[in-house]
């Protein structure tokens, strides 16, 4: 759409889709004057969005012209982690980095590791010509668990895939349970629906250790403990079965496993589930008493789950134990039942077409080993071995920003610290990441460039169109990678496809490309209720209780209740247990860096129970030193009921070197994994806090 206004200004909008790791992935629309970016807005025209963006990514020409984006090529010349760099041109840049690769992988390629994650969700400038380059290569393959991988395994095993109900339908259901999720905070536009639904009657229950905002405004809140939320959803189900609110037609028709479900449930009653997540038993029967009613009277009881509750050891299993209860009730019938942890199962992504993993075979490297992103720490400070292989010697980092968001930093700091490992960011800002690193190159922004984005919130496919030029000299991820393949000698042609290209090889035919570029958004067609008729992309396709899949791996099948590696109450050094969930105005480490928000966040905060506080002489406002045997954090103390007794919330995620005494409180998190899933346990910490 251009206008002409006087003095030969253009004004344009353009459309596009925010690249942020978030499940609302909202259509934007910027407006561009004389090719500058002014203003970056929600489009009104997709319903999902409906004209809303949160405050972060209002902000995002704020962020695109920060003075401190990187705008040039920029080579280390202090020590690592010291932020010492010159710039250097482009060319000089990638035809050392080319060199440093190719030696090492003449070596062996298996020593270069890829390091990437969701710092955009784009299909194009995530995980295309990047992983092209890396196959092509024969690097180890990076095991990508950091988020959402245990949740992830929980649901594939027992609903069969990354499915559930479509979100607007929310709207109309008559009680929401939002389990694990700071909806107001990290699902913005989930929470426009569930208010239509309060307006119309709804009850909500919030399940949640902490007193979000999200809790705030919802009828009930059950501050569990961390990591008992299997516990709990077994004591729903034992209530359910004590009563006979159960649809024995969709039990019988479409799941499998239940006279087995059913006796492992009959030994949670709310007394004890209760005495293990650290509530009273008369809110578990008052929730379940909520279900029931909605069962007698066939109204439909909808489950937004979401990841907070998975980031324990035994977050996949709670999921499944979770994930069990639309069954049960046959909550699936209804469109407005059932539940949703996430729906990107639904998008027909051509993930070969994109990343070619046949280029493999001209690498000579068959089966390129796997590291787990969330053992980043480790993996990095590892001798080479039979077991492991050969030693990282090389790190290419795009999309993450490992050093502040993985697990246990003070492995993480001192595996990137080391002056044999050669690193290379690709990066909007010097963050913690790419202070360490050897050679740091200036990438584009979502403004900068072409992208194409499934969902994890919703079902419409986006596309980005780029609305200003690239910025000083930044280059897309893509064309980063494409410089990099043709000095390596990588000559097939996939190397040279353009991004447009690589937008349209994202989906099949089937998703309209041309209604993307006229409109920004195509909507999935998908049924209203997916499992109404069963049909659980499972083995056995039905919902599966029990999973022969997890019987063949050694387990019983049925959900399990695990407690944490670190529960309240096993180390008396250690007292508190310590979440970490997102400040509701970074997203990840994102943003923290822009000073309209970081002025919002103020400090890095601790939540406190007045209890937990005054046993320790801590008035609100204190500065205190969060411990254990793995590193201090220093934070302000926010005194107040946000905080449970006995759990304290350490809010994420800082920049390691904008906070108080240079950590962030992913010094304090462990690198034990997840037991399904393979993903890191943020919330599954033990600590102490004194006075600083
Ligand atoms: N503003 C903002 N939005 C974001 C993000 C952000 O950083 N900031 N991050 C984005 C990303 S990457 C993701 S993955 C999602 C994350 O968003 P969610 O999937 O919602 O996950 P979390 O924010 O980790 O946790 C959600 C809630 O779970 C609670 N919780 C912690 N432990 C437990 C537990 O054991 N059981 C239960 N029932 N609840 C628990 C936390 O207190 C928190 O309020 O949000 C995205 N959106
Ligand atoms: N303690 C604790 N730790 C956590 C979590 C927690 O809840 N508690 N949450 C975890 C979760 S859910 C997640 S998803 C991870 C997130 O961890 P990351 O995926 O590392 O996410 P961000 O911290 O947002 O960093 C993304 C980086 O990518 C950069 N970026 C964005 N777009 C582009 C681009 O187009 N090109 C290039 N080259 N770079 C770009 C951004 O500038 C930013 O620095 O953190 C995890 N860590
Ligand atoms: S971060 Fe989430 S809520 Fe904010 S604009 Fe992006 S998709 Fe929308
Ligand atoms: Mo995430």
């Amino acid at each position: 759409m251009h206008h002409n206004l006087p003095m030969s200004e253009t004004l344009e909008t353009i459309r596009g889709a925010c690249p942020h790791d978030c499940p609302d992935t909202c259509s934007l629309v910027t407006q561009v004057v004389d090719g500058v970016a002014l203003k970056v807005q929600g489009n009104p025209d997709h319903p999902q969005t409906g004209g809303v963006l949160c405050t972060k990514v209002s902000r995002y020409a704020e962020r695109t012209y920060h003075p401190d984006r990187i705008l040039t090529p920029l080579r280390r010349t202090g020590p690592k982690g010291s932020g010492q760099f010159e710039t250097v041109s482009w060319d000089e840049a990638l035809d050392d980095i080319a060199q440093r690769l190719q030696a090492i992988a003449a070596r062996d390629p298996q020593a270069i590791l890829p390091y990437s994650y969701a710092g955009t969700m784009g299909l194009v400038q995530g995980e295309s010509i990047a992983a092209r380059f890396f196959h092509r290569l024969g690097a180890s393959r990076l095991d990508r668990t950091i988020c959402a991988s245990a949740g992830a395994a929980g649901l594939e095993y027992t609903l069969g895939a990354k499915l559930g109900m479509r979100v607007e339908f929310f709207a109309e259901s008559r009680l929401i349970l939002i389990w694990g999720s700071n909806s107001i905070g990290s699902n913005l536009h989930f929470w426009r629906y569930v208010q239509e639904a309060k307006r119309n009657g709804a009850k909500l229950v919030c399940i949640d250790p902490r007193r979000t905002e999200t809790a705030d405004k919802c009828h009930e809140h059950l501050a569990i403990l961390p990591g008992t939320d299997a516990a709990l959803a077994y004591a729903l189900m034992h209530e359910c079965i004590v009563h006979g609110w159960l649809d024995h037609d969709y039990i019988a028709r479409h799941t499998l496993g239940w006279a087995e479900l059913r006796d492992r449930a009959l030994e949670w009653p709310p007394e004890r589930a209760a005495a293990v997540c650290g509530i009273p038993s008369e809110q578990i029967i008052q929730l379940a008493q909520d279900i029931g009613r909605c069962y007698e009277q066939q109204e439909p009881v909808a489950i937004r789950l979401n990841y907070g509750m998975q980031r324990v050891r035994g977050g996949g299993n709670a999921v499944r134990a979770v994930a069990c209860l639309p069954a049960i009730l046959g909550a699936w019938r209804h469109r407005a039942g059932g539940l949703l942890l996430s729906s990107s199962g639904a998008f027909p992504v051509r993930r070969d077409a994109l990343q070619r993993p046949d280029l493999l075979a001209q690498s000579g490297v068959a089966n390129p080993r796997l590291i787990n992103m969330s053992t980043i720490g480790d993996d990095l400070l590892r001798p080479a071995s039979p077991e492991f292989g050969p030693r990282i010697e090389a790190l290419v980092v795009y999309n993450s920003n490992p050093v502040a968001v993985a697990p246990e930093s003070g492995k993480v700091v001192a595996g990137f610290a080391r002056d044999d490992l050669f690193t290379v960011v690709l990066e909007h800002f010097m963050t913690d990441t790419a202070d360490h690193a050897d050679y740091v190159l200036p990438a584009t922004t979502q403004l900068e460039h072409w992208d194409i984005h499934a969902s994890y919130g919703h079902t419409d496919v986006l596309l980005n169109r780029p609305a200003i030029q690239p910025l000083g000299q930044a280059m897309p991820n893509t064309q980063i990678f494409r410089e990099l393949a043709r000095r390596m000698g990588f000559d097939d042609p996939c190397f040279s496809e353009h991004d447009e290209t690589l937008c349209r090889q994202a989906f099949p035919a089937s998703v309209d490309f041309d209604q993307l570029l006229n409109r920004g958004f195509v909507s999935l067609p998908l049924p209203d209720a997916p499992f109404a008729e069963g049909g659980f992309p499972t083995p056995s396709g039905k919902c599966e209780f029990v999973s022969e899949r997890l019987q063949a791996m050694g387990m019983d099948g049925l959900p399990a209740v695990l407690s944490n590696y670190e529960p309240l109450g096993s180390d008396a050094r250690y007292p508190l247990a310590m979440i970490s969930p997102p400040a509701r105005h970074f997203l990840n480490s994102t943003f923290v860096n822009v000073q309209s928000l970081r002025d919002v966040e103020g400090e890095p905060v601790l939540e406190m129970h007045p209890d937990d506080a005054a046993a320790r002489g801590v008035s609100d406002g204190d500065r205190v030193c969060v411990f254990n045997d793995r590193g201090q954090y220093e934070c302000v103390t926010r005194v107040g009921l946000r905080a449970r007794p006995g759990v304290v919330n350490g809010l994420g995620i800082w920049w390691r070197k904008l906070g108080l005494n240079g950590t962030n409180v992913n010094e304090l998190t462990h690198q034990r994994l997840t037991d399904l899933g393979r993903a890191p346990t943020f919330y599954d910490c033990l600590v102490e806090v004194r006075r600083a």
